[in-house]
């Protein structure tokens, strides 16, 4: 075990903003390609949007629940309902000395992590552009650029996805990821390290497979994984650790790990070796930064998931990736790796070196452009 390192967030650099209003915005981008996983297939991004106003200034959140309770079982649906009914209405209009005081006016809700991170994230937005700090400086970023890797859906053919990988890698990405399920994994591991030897190359089963499936995850041994991403139920910790016993491979924990005592708890058992961080699954920015604390006091590395962000939550994942035991790209790939055009001024662009600029301005850093946000909105009420 490690040394226990101090945790780099610094929400002190923070005051409070008084939210005078809030709205609810649901944009709608076609993804530039269809994203097949275990559990179905999308083709579009809709995502709900927190808009917070207070003191002349707007913080933005996004919200990552997608539309079918598959990944996770909040939907857009309830976290518009749980954000409009049971979060938005503890802090609008009420003093507090801290955000962290202002988000505690909601602690007694329980769950729904994707609603509350997206609120989270606002407030985070708001307190940084009022203070002039970037949300990065106040996660306690130790970089100014994160490495990307990229996502690669369950393709109609191992060519097409052959093909999509060569495009990657040229493009500078430094990680592949791809979707595997029963019957689209050991074939498709060994077909792509025959072609691609060198690549940094890892598969995520979104939890389709079972502990009786070992004898086919021992297979994938072979191929020089960087890891094994949720093979397992989304509520199991205890068939991983089994598994993770008898496989070479790293598991890495997604869905698993959905707060921070799921983490404790993984960590614990040793469920795996390493930690996709997603915000929005263990309920926002500043538990996240508590589960690297924990990953990293463990020895586990961990990196930044995605969700198929727009601009917004993209902003939050790479400040977020630039603390210091994110040491593994992320899945925090550019804006035209999923969006014809994304809802920013500048969108996210994949540096020569294959890595994202760590925004810098105040709060997120980014700014929507209201001409985008105009055309993709598909749904707008104002809440206070
Ligand atoms: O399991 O990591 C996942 C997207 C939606 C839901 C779950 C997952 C994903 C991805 C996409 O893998 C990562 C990205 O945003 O590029
Ligand atoms: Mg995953």
């Amino acid at each position: 075990m490690a040394e226990a390192t101090a945790s780099p967030l610094r929400l002190d650099r923070l005051g409070p903003v008084r939210v005078e209003h809030a709205a609810l915005r649901v944009v709608e981008l076609p993804l530039l390609s269809p994203f097949t996983t275990s559990f179905g297939t999308q083709t579009v991004r809709r995502a709900l949007l927190v808009e917070c106003h207070g003191d002349g200034l707007t913080g933005v959140g996004e919200c990552v629940a997608g539309l079918e309770p598959a990944y996770s079982a909040e939907t857009l649906g309830t976290a518009l309902e749980v954000l409009r009914d049971h979060l938005l209405p503890g802090v609008i209009g009420h003093s507090a000395a801290t955000v962290e005081e202002q988000l505690a006016r909601g602690a007694w809700v329980r769950g729904h992590h994707m609603a509350r991170a997206a609120l989270e994230m606002a407030l985070l937005d708001l307190a940084g552009r009022a203070a002039g700090v970037s949300l990065a400086a106040v996660l306690g970023a130790v970089t100014d650029r994160v490495a990307c890797g990229v996502s690669v859906g369950i393709q109609p053919s191992l060519d097409a996805t052959y093909t999509l990988i060569e495009g990657y890698l040229a493009a500078g990405y430094r990680r592949i990821k791809l979707k595997c399920r029963p019957g689209y994994d050991v074939e498709l591991a060994s077909g792509v390290r025959a072609r691609f030897p060198t690549a940094l190359v890892m598969l995520d089963a979104n939890s389709a497979y079972r502990l009786d499936d070992l004898p086919t995850l021992r297979r994938l041994d072979a191929f020089d994984l960087m890891m094994l991403e949720q093979p397992l139920a989304h509520d199991d910790l205890v068939d991983h650790a089994a598994l993770q016993a008898q496989l070479r491979t790293p598991v890495c924990l997604d869905e698993s790990v959905d707060s921070v005592p799921a983490a404790r708890a993984a960590i614990r058992l040793s469920a795996g070796r390493i930690v996709n961080i997603k915000a929005g699954r263990v309920g926002g920015l500043i538990r996240a930064v508590a589960v690297h604390d924990l990953c990293r006091e463990a020895g586990w590395p961990v990196w930044c998931g995605g969700m198929l962000e727009t601009g917004v939550g993209r902003a939050a994942n790479v400040a977020l990736a630039a603390l210091p035991n994110f040491t593994l790209p992320g899945d925090t790939s550019a804006s035209d790796r999923y969006f014809d055009a994304d809802i920013l001024t500048e969108p996210f662009r994949l540096q020569s070196d294959g890595t994202l600029a760590v925004p810098t301005g105040p709060g997120l850093g980014v700014e929507v452009d209201p001409a985008r946000i105009a055309a993709t909105t598909q749904h707008h009420e104002r809440i206070g």
